[in-house]
C-alpha cells in the first residue's frame, strides 16, 4: 500500500491536531480527526474552523469537500494514529497526564497488528513508553513486534504553524528501532525538513529542551527589561545596541510568558530533576512575575487620576493570535478589573467576544483612556504612535510605541 493510500486518526482538534489532520488531508491521506468538544467536530465537519491560524481555514476547508476530512465524537479504525492532546500541569506545576492516558485507552480497541501510534503531545521523559506503550500492552497489543509506537513533538510556532508543520526538521523516537523506522518513514512523506531519528527518551527531552531554552532566554530580557527601567533607560534600545555584537541575540521583554507550551513545559524538567534544574526554575519564576511587575507600574500611574481609565491593547498570550491560555495580559486585564485600580476598556481585534469583558475598537478604547496598557504586539497596535497617543499615560510592556 503506498503511504498516502493508509488512514489516518487524529486525537484532539486543537492548535496542531487540527492543522496537521488537514494537511495530511490534502496530501491524499483520509483523516479521520477526533475531539471532545461537540461544537468543534460540527464547525470541522463543515469546512470551519474554532482557532485563528493564518491559511488553516483555506486547508481545512479543502480537505474536508474533498471528502479525506471528517470529524467525529469517536475514533475510528485507522493505520497510524496521532494523539496531539494537551499536558497541562496541575497542582504544584506537577505534569498533567490524564489526557494522554484517556487518548491512548480510547483508541485501544480500534488498534490492530501492523498500526503505528504516535505522541505528538509535548509530554514529560518516559511518557511515550511509560504511558502510552504500556497501556497499549496490557490491553495485549505487542507493542514492538506489530504495533508500532513513537514519540514526534510538534515544534510549531503558533502563527506560522502551515509553513513550520512541512519546514521544520523532526525529531522521530520510537520505543524501539523498529518504531522508529515505522514513524520516520511516515514523516517523510509530508515533511520537507530532515526527520531526525533517535529513541522516544531523546525526542521527549528535545522538546523539552527547545520550550525551556527559549524560556531561560525571555527571562534573560524580561530581568533586564526590570534593571533599565530602574536606570532610566530604554531596555529595548539597550538589547538592539546590545544585539549588534557578533555573538549577542537576546530576546523581547515582555507582561510574562503566556501559551501552553514555554509557560507549561519547563516545569516539566524541574519536576523530574528538582535538584539539578535551577536555572530553568528561576527562569520561570523570572518569567511568571513579571505581570506583577507591570501591575505596580499600572497601580503607579492610576495613583495620579482620580478616576483612571485604563485601556488595554490585547488579551491573546503573544502577537496575532486568539490564543488565550496562560496569556500574561489576560490575567492582568483581570487583576485590574478584580482590583478596581480603575475603569478596564479592552480592545482584542483577534477574538469576536470574549466572556468577562466587552471588546472595543482600537481608537473608542484610545479615546476614552487615560492610561493606555499595550500588552500583546498584535499588527494594528504597531501602527501606534507617541503623536498619536500624545496625551495618554503609555505603559507599553512589548517597546512597540515609536
Ligand atoms: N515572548 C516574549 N519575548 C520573546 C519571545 C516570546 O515575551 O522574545 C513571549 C510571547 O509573547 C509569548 C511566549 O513568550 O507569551 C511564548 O511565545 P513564543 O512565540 O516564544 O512561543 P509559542 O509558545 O507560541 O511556541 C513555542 C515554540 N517553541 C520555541 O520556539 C522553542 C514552538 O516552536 C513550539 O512548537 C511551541 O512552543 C510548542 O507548542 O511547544
Amino acid at each position: 500500500m503506498s503511504d498516502q493510500t493508509k488512514t489516518i486518526c487524529v486525537l484532539g482538534l486543537g492548535y496542531i491536531g487540527l492543522p496537521t489532520a488537514s494537511l495530511l488531508g490534502t496530501k491524499g491521506y483520509r483523516v479521520h480527526g477526533v475531539d471532545v468538544s461537540p461544537d468543534v467536530v460540527a464547525t470541522i465537519n463543515s469546512g470551519g474552523i474554532h482557532i485563528v491560524e493564518p491559511d488553516l481555514d483555506i486547508l481545512v476547508k479543502s480537505a474536508v469537500q474533498s471528502g479525506n476530512l471528517t470529524a467525529g465524537l469517536e475514533p475510528v479504525e485507522a493505520d497510524i494514529f496521532i494523539i496531539a492532546v494537551p499536558t497541562p500541569f496541575k497542582g504544584d506545576h506537577e505534569p498533567d497526564l490524564s489526557y494522554v492516558e484517556q487518548a491512548t485507552k480510547t483508541i485501544s480497541q480500534f488498534i490492530k497488528p501492523g498500526n503505528l501510534v504516535i505522541l505528538e503531545s509535548t509530554s514529560p521523559i518516559g511518557t511515550t513508553d511509560e504511558v502510552v506503550a504500556t497501556i497499549l500492552q496490557q490491553d495485549g497489543h505487542k507493542v514492538g513486534e506489530d504495533v508500532y509506537v513513537a514519540h514526534c513533538p510538534e515544534r510549531v510556532l503558533p502563527g506560522r504553524i502551515l509553513i513550520e508543520l512541512v519546514q521544520n526538521d523532526r525529531v522521530v523516537g520510537g520505543v524501539d528501532e523498529e518504531s522508529t523506522q515505522v514513524a520516520v518513514d511516515f514523516y517523510e512523506t509530508f515533511v520537507r525538513g530532515e526527520v531526525l531519528a533517535t529513541s522516544a527518551k531523546t525526542a521527549e527531552l528535545v522538546k523539552l529542551t527547545e520550550n525551556a531554552y527559549r524560556d531561560v532566554n525571555i527571562a534573560f530580557a524580561n530581568e533586564l527589561s526590570m534593571i533599565a527601567e530602574t536606570e532610566e533607560v530604554n531596555a529595548w534600545e539597550v538589547i538592539e545596541l546590545a544585539n549588534r555584537h557578533p555573538r549577542v541575540n537576546i530576546l523581547q521583554p515582555g507582561p510574562g510568558v503566556g501559551g501552553h507550551c514555554i509557560a507549561v513545559d519547563p516545569w516539566f524538567i524541574v519536576s523530574r530533576a528538582p535538584e539539578q534544574a535551577k536555572l530553568i526554575r528561576t527562569a520561570r519564576e523570572v518569567n511568571d512575575s513579571k505581570p506583577q511587575w507591570v501591575m505596580a507600574q499600572v497601580r503607579k500611574q492610576a495613583d495620579r487620576f482620580k478616576n483612571p481609565v485604563i485601556g488595554c491593547l490585547g488579551l491573546a498570550f503573544k502577537a496575532d493570535v486568539d490564543d488565550l491560555r496562560e496569556s500574561p495580559a489576560l490575567n492582568l486585564v483581570q487583576q485590574l478589573q478584580s482590583e478596581d485600580v480603575g475603569q478596564v476598556l479592552v480592545c482584542e481585534p483577534n477574538l469576536k467576544q470574549h466572556s468577562e469583558f466587552e471588546l472595543l475598537p482600537l481608537a473608542e478604547v484610545i479615546k476614552k483612556s487615560d492610561i493606555i496598557l499595550l500588552l500583546v504586539d498584535h499588527k494594528p497596535f504597531k501602527k501606534l504612535t507617541a503623536t498619536s497617543l500624545n496625551n495618554k499615560v503609555v505603559i507599553d510592556t512589548r517597546g512597540i510605541v515609536k
